[in-house]
């Protein structure tokens, strides 16, 4: 194609952007078509040992918290001419790591910068089980927490050594939402995600400032509180296998998850209050046990799913790009799969999918996405121990 054939295409493309935008939509943001991304290191001179999570403390301070798989965190200020890391919390001696086993999670109260509290989701013991902890970091010396300051509020068996979900973030409701795995091997073989009477398989959702449960207490508007039917009364929505990663929308208040498909189809979800997501009557779009003929009354389906064929076999759930340094994803789910590297963002208007578009092709092993203080979009390089961002890529 010579260039006037590119330029007509680029003025067609326009037209057809102008023609299909709604009048209100008179921004020069180019569309994001003429955009083309790259990837580049964050933070140079940083590594991290297996980074599994990227989070802030939501207190004001630019601070970047990332999660190490064997147990540790590790805190570093994005802002200084030199960042360098240092230990916020570790936990080794408690967490059983390995595979998809390992501190997997990190969230801070939303009143941190005045009590301290963040809560990590990890697996340990033996039997293996899952451990929803409290945290307290001195307010005197906010790069550091106290290992000693465990208060647990919720553990659960881990039949299985995958599948442990993981993902852990506040609503703007100020409530803690957890995503679980199923609790492993292939195929669900013991029906959990099914199943309201675990936690195995679900989105729950705590109020950790409560105490009918002891060390946290159930929302008053959980789907299944007060049930008399043996529900978990945590569980805020269910049918998923192992939704690792979790992400709100902070200007819909939506909260979204990538899936991990099991042999054939990879899964986006928007999660909403009692919904079931599925799993294993369906693994994506479609029947996965029985074959054939599921009954898919009540199931909400994915708000977009894609098949492993083209040897993209793991989705790390990514998140609403709300930042500023790249215009054209503004909007958009961006999100990624672990085994391929390759990195799309999905449009999506009313719940219904849109364009899906790929970003880059070879980011490597993407472990987690996180966002900084003003919305900038990170992940996690799981392999390399990298934290890494997009940008544009610059034309010669
Ligand atoms: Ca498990
Ligand atoms: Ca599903």
């Amino acid at each position: 194609m010579n260039t006037h054939q590119q330029t007509y295409k680029k003025i067609f493309l326009g037209l057809f952007l102008l023609v299909g935008c709604s009048s209100s939509d008179q921004d020069m943001t180019p569309p994001d078509e003429e955009v083309a991304y790259q990837t580049e290191e964050a933070f140079p001179g940083l590594s991290f040992s297996a980074p599994v999570d990227l989070t802030t403390a939501g207190d004001g301070s630019p601070r970047l918290f990332v999660v190490e798989q064997a147990g540790t965190i590790k805190v570093f200020d994005p802002m200084a001419g030199t960042p360098s890391a240092s230990t916020f919390l570790d936990i080794r001696s408690k967490v059983t790591d390995g595979g998809e086993r390992g501190l997997l999670g990190l969230a801070f109260h939303p009143n941190f910068s005045s009590n301290g509290y963040f809560y990590v989701n990890y697996t340990g013991r033996s039997p293996l089980v899952s451990i929803i902890a409290r945290y307290t970091a001195n307010l005197a010396t906010p790069n550091q927490a106290d290992p000693a300051s465990e208060l647990v509020l919720l553990t659960f068996s881990q039949p299985y050594s995958n599948h442990n979900g993981g993902g852990m973030k506040f609503g703007k409701d100020g409530y803690l939402y957890i995503s679980t795995g199923d609790g492993g091997s292939g195929g669900d073989p013991q029906n959990n995600a099914q199943n309201r009477a675990n936690l195995l398989g679900k989105i729950l959702r705590l109020d950790v400032n409560g105490t009918d449960k002891g060390n946290y207490g159930i929302p008053t508007d959980n789907p299944f509180r007060g049930n008399q039917d043996g529900h978990r009364e945590e569980i805020y929505a269910y049918g998923l296998r192992n939704p690792w990663r979790i992400s709100f929308d902070p200007e819909t208040d939506q909260l979204w998850t990538g899936d991990v498909g099991q042999n054939s189809r990879e899964e986006i979800d928007i999660i909403t209050k009692g919904g079931n997501y599925g799993w294993r009557l369906k693994e994506g779009k479609d029947c996965y046990n029985p074959a054939s003929n599921c009954d898919q009354n009540g199931l909400v389906g994915p708000v977009y799913d894609y098949s492993q064929a083209d040897g993209d076999k793991s989705i790390t759930g990514g998140f609403v790009y709300r930042g500023t340094a790249l215009p054209a994803l503004v909007g958009k789910y961006i999100y990624g799969d672990y085994v391929s590297g390759r990195v799309w963002a999905l449009e999506v208007n009313n719940g219904q999918a849109g364009t899906n578009r790929l970003l880059v092709s070879n980011a490597g092993r993407i472990s987690a996405f996180g966002v900084d203080a003003q919305q900038e979009l990170y992940f996690c390089e799981y392999g390399g121990g990298k934290i890494m961002r997009l940008k544009t890529q610059q034309v010669p």
